[in-house]
């Protein structure tokens, strides 16, 4: 998810305690169907020949357990120990002895619980993406994407409460000029086309700790949008490399800018520079909280302030052949409570009603329409935009550059151990 810093306002970054006994769930993490043949010829992988004819494997098939469901990432660490994410080693020369230093590494095992919850969101994240890039197609339904992503994540998480494992953020699939902030309401009809440019920007929290990750995906088939990936790809890789502690945010920033803006693309016969979208920003990551007040520029824009020991961000980069600006455009769908807002009152019986139920199901984590829906919510919208007028809800609305413009998205997660940083959202698809 990105974080704006132009015209609309960002989250707090203040920590809310939340009172997760008193919550009730949104889902019963019930497992869902796994449609992925991938993942079905992988179970029955064994004692097969690898060149057996389809039909005959299709046949031998009924022998054997139905369906794979999607279960319980537990299921496949049972010893509670999920893979290491890309480590990386911190690039300022003062830095350097953080690597072998003992007393780093201490430091370190004693947040173990909370890298192993961003590790088991990071392994739930790369199989869930998996299953995206393998089975989205264009004529598919925005609302059936976000269904088959969304019930993966539930599947593999298996929490019987949303607050304490799952969806940490609505499904980004923003589409072409659209860089962030869209996933389907409730009657969407909206198709996916063969010409589209899609950033699919997926949230998986484990106990607060979210994984904030996004790729790009498109279906074009003569290497159109070939150029706006390599750059935004290159760009996120550059922000990754240059992070650390003690680096300035300015100084990732002009990093960042100065490899995304060294592309072009073209379209029929014409140049279009690619540029960084200013006002789309990178965030660090508290709990439960997607934007805990530091911003990641993608262009050089001054800000000294200094990453520290112990933080965790979302590095993203946005890349555009438009005016590389973005402003809110169409329906909203995506919402988060505000911290720091105990002191507000909800203005109706209504809303006060809607807010309790907002905070037992999400707490200050983002939701959508769809999400409330799913809770049993109806007629909702009144209220809720009450609660928006009156500060309790902040919404945050589709961004999108100008008409006819292309936007590409790469994202990861990074956590700064005091020893090195680790990529933990890294697989070998970007
Ligand atoms: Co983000």
């Amino acid at each position: 998810m990105a974080a704006t810093s132009i015209d609309t306002p960002t989250l707090e970054s203040k920590v809310n305690e939340l009172d997760i006994n008193s919550t009730k769930p949104e889902t019963n993490g019930k497992p869902e169907e796994d449609d992925n043949d991938d993942d079905e010829a992988e179970a029955e992988a064994d004692g097969e020949n690898g060149s057996a004819a389809s039909s005959k494997k299709k046949k031998k098939k009924n022998n054997k357990k139905k369906k794979k469901k999607i279960t319980s990432i537990d299921a496949s660490y049972p010893d509670g120990v999920f893979p290491e994410g890309q480590w990386m080693e911190y690039p300022l020369e003062i830095n350097t002895y953080r690597t072998t230093s003992e007393e780093k590494r201490y430091l370190d095992r004693q947040e173990n619980n909370k890298w192993e919850d961003f590790r088991k969101g990071a392994e739930i994240h790369r199989r869930v993406r998996h299953k995206a890039q393998s089975s989205i197609r264009p004529g598919m339904a925005m609302t059936d994407i976000a269904n088959l992503i969304e019930d993966s994540v539930r599947g593999y998480a298996a929490a019987d409460h949303t607050l304490k494992a799952g969806i940490g953020f609505p499904t980004g699939l923003s589409l072409n000029h659209v860089a962030a902030h869209y996933t389907p309401n409730t009657g969407d009809k909206i198709v996916l086309g063969k010409d589209d440019i899609m950033k699919v920007d997926i949230g998986v929290h484990v106990n607060g700790r979210i994984c904030d990750s996004a790729f790009t995906m498109t279906f074009n088939e003569e290497g159109k949008y070939d150029t706006i990936m390599t750059a935004v790809k290159e760009a996120t890789y550059t922000g990754i490399k240059e992070a650390g502690i003690d680096v300035r945010l300015n100084d990732i920033g002009a990093a960042i800018e100065e490899v995304m803006e060294s592309y072009e693309m073209e379209e029929n016969g014409k140049v279009l520079p690619i540029k960084c979208i200013r006002n789309l920003n990178g965030h660090n990551i508290g709990d439960f909280i997607i934007h805990s007040g530091k911003s990641v520029p993608i262009i050089a824009n001054g800000d000294m302030t200094k990453m520290e020991e112990g933080e965790t961000f979302a590095i993203e980069t946005f890349g555009s052949t438009g005016n590389g600006y973005v402003i809110p455009e169409g329906e909203c769908s995506h919402y988060a409570m505000n911290t720091g807002v105990e002191h507000l009152k909800a203005p109706s019986e209504r809303s006060k009603q809607l807010l309790q139920n907002i905070k037992d199901n999400f707490g200050t984590l983002p939701w959508c329409r769809r999400y409330l829906e799913r809770t049993g919510e109806d007629k909702y919208l009144f209220a809720l935009n009450q609660l928006v007028r009156n500060g309790i809800v902040e919404e945050y609305p589709p961004i999108a550059d100008k008409r006819g413009s292309y936007t590409a998205q790469y994202e990861h997660t990074i956590l700064l151990h005091p020893h090195k940083k680790e990529v933990v959202t890294k697989g070998d698809d970007y």
